[in-house]
């Protein structure tokens, strides 16, 4: 039986990977574009990079979060990247991690995002590639065990 629940919320920087992670997790169906603007589907908020780094459109992202039952928070280990820092304790959701496009990445590239996202206040923290698919069945576990501690309503 599949758990409804309500959707999850991607952020992160622009070219982190965050629509390609939410089709591969088959969370949203079509191409991934651009994202210009809060994109709501039924099981997925994919959000634009830009709004984590203007402090003042942050308030849009945490009023957001409100209809999310969980925030992922994606860096690709393949560029360097800033987080505003403990930003994952204002959001009105729990948040995990995500380092993205793992493969080919060194391990020193892995470890400085996982070490962005806890000072973003992320504890549980995944390695994935949505390319090679790599980490992907553990997110996926993960992600059902929230929905099924947690289903939520569909909004
Ligand atoms: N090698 C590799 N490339 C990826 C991966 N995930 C995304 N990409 C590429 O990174 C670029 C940005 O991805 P996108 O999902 O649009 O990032 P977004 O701006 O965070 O939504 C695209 O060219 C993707 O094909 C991955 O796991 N591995
Ligand atoms: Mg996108």
């Amino acid at each position: 039986m599949e758990i409804k629940r309500k959707p999850i919320m991607v952020l992160g920087p622009t070219g982190s990977g965050k629509s390609t992670l939410l089709k591969a997790l088959t969370l949203v169906e079509g191409e991934v574009k651009k994202t210009e603007s809060i994109f709501y589907s039924p099981h997925a908020i994919d959000t634009p990079g830009e709004m984590i780094h203007i402090p003042y459109l942050y308030n849009a992202l945490i009023l957001n979060s409100a209809k999310a039952s969980l925030a992922l928070f994606v860096v690709a280990a393949k560029r360097t990247a800033r987080l505003p820092s403990k930003i994952a304790l204002a959001l009105k959701v729990p948040a995990i991690g995500v380092v993205s496009q793992i493969d080919g990445a060194k391990m020193e590239d892995i470890e400085r995002s996982e070490r962005i996202l806890a000072a973003a206040g992320l504890k549980k923290i995944f390695r994935v590639s949505s390319i090679t698919g790599e980490g992907l069945p553990a997110l996926r576990c993960y992600l059902n065990n929230a929905a099924s501690e947690s289903p939520g309503s569909v909004f």
